[in-house]
C-alpha cells in the first residue's frame, strides 16, 4: 500500500545515532522514514549501533532487524551506503575499509556536494577530551589540542580493553546543566575548527543528538540529531542544497490517515519520573 508520491529522493541522506539495541530507539519512525526517502547514498554517521548497551543486556527485538534489512536492501538495490562508527558502535572501528553486505566502512570521509562544496563528515566523539578541557586547552595552546584529541584515542581503547564502558559525552553534560549550552556550543565550535584545519567548505557529524544547521565562523556545521528523541537526518537535494528533516513532527504534523493511526501509540508520552540512568539510551 506504498504511495509513490509519497516518496521523496534525495542525492544523500545523513543519519545518526540510531543506538539500535536500546530500548529508546525509535525503529518505528526510522523505518517509516526509510520506506519514504530514497537517496543515491545514505551516510550513516555513527552510534547506528548501541554495542555498550547491547553487552550489558540483549534487546534486538525484530524492528531492529527490520532497520537492518531495510539499509541492506537499499544498498541490494542500487544505494550507496557508508558506515562510519561512533563511540557505541566502535567495534566497527576495527574494520576500516572494508565491505560487508555492499555497506562500506570508514573512519571518516570527505563528500562533495553537488554544487562542489566539501564537507567533513565525522561522528564527533573525538573531541569529547577537547570540549570537557576546552578552557584548560585554550590556555595551553595548539600542541595541547592535538595531544588531547591523541589521549582520547588512546583512553577509548584501554577502556575497550578493560571492557569500561565509553565514557558519556551527554551523560555528563547532563550533570552539568547550568554549563550544557556551552558545551554544545564548545563541541560545536571544536567540530568547526577541525574543518577549517581540513580545509573544506562544511561538516556534518552527530554524537551530541542536537540537530542543527548553521554557520560558525564560516564552516558550515551540521549535526544529524538522533533516532532516540528528535527523529532528525540532514538531507541533500540534488542541487547540493541541504536540508534538516524532522520526522517525528511530520508524522505528528500529518492529517489522521494510516501513517497517523499506525504510529499514534509510540507517541503516547513515557513517564516523566524516570531520569534515564541508564547511559546507554540517550548518551551521545
Ligand atoms: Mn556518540
Amino acid at each position: 500500500m506504498e504511495d509513490a508520491s509519497e516518496t521523496r529522493h534525495f542525492r544523500t541522506l545523513f543519519i545518526s545515532d540510531v543506538h539500535l539495541g536500546s530500548k529508546a530507539a525509535k525503529t518505528d519512525f526510522l523505518l517509516d522514514f526509510l520506506r519514504t526517502h530514497e537517496a543515491d547514498t545514505i551516510i550513516l554517521v555513527g552510534d547506528i549501533v548501541d554495542g555498550w548497551r547491547l553487552k550489558r543486556s540483549w534487546y534486538w527485538p525484530q524492528s531492529c532487524n527490520d532497520v537492518v534489512q531495510k539499509l541492506l536492501r537499499k544498498a541490494r538495490k542500487g544505494t550507496r551506503i557508508v558506515y562510519i562508527p561512533g563511540n557505541h558502535d566502535e567495534f566497527m572501528r576495527d574494520f576500516p575499509g572494508i565491505h560487508f553486505g555492499g555497506i562500506e566502512v570508514a573512519q571518516r570521509i570527505v563528500h562533495e556536494m553537488a554544487d562542489g562544496k566539501k564537507y567533513l563528515v565525522l561522528h564527533g566523539d573525538e573531541f569529547d577530551v577537547v570540549v570537557r578541557n576546552a578552557r584548560l586547552l585554550a590556555y595551553l595552546g595548539d600542541w595541547a589540542y592535538d595531544t588531547a584529541i591523541a589521549i582520547n584515542v588512546i583512553l577509548a581503547a584501554v577502556r575497550r580493553r578493560l571492557g569500561m564502558p565509553y565514557w558519556s559525552f551527554s551523560a555528563w553534560a547532563k550533570l552539568q546543566v547550568k554549563h550544557a549550552v556551552n558545551f554544545i556550543g564548545e563541541f560545536q565550535r571544536v567540530v568547526a575548527d577541525e574543518a577549517r584545519r581540513a580545509e573544506v567548505d562544511g561538516v556534518i557529524c552527530g554524537h551530541i543528538h542536537h540537530a542543527v544547521m548553521e554557520d560558525i565562523d564560516g564552516i558550515h556545521y551540521v549535526n544529524t540529531g538522533d533516532w532516540v528523541e528528535s527523529c532528525t537526518a540532514i538531507a541533500e537535494h540534488p542541487d547540493g542544497r541541504l536540508e534538516l528533516i524532522s520526522w517525528s513532527h511530520k508524522v505528528s504534523e500529518a492529517p489522521a490517515g494510516k501513517r497517523a493511526s499506525k504510529l499514534v501509540p509510540i507517541l503516547l508520552p513515557k513517564p516523566l519520573s524516570e531520569p534515564s540512568q541508564d547511559d546507554g539510551v540517550r548518551a551521545a
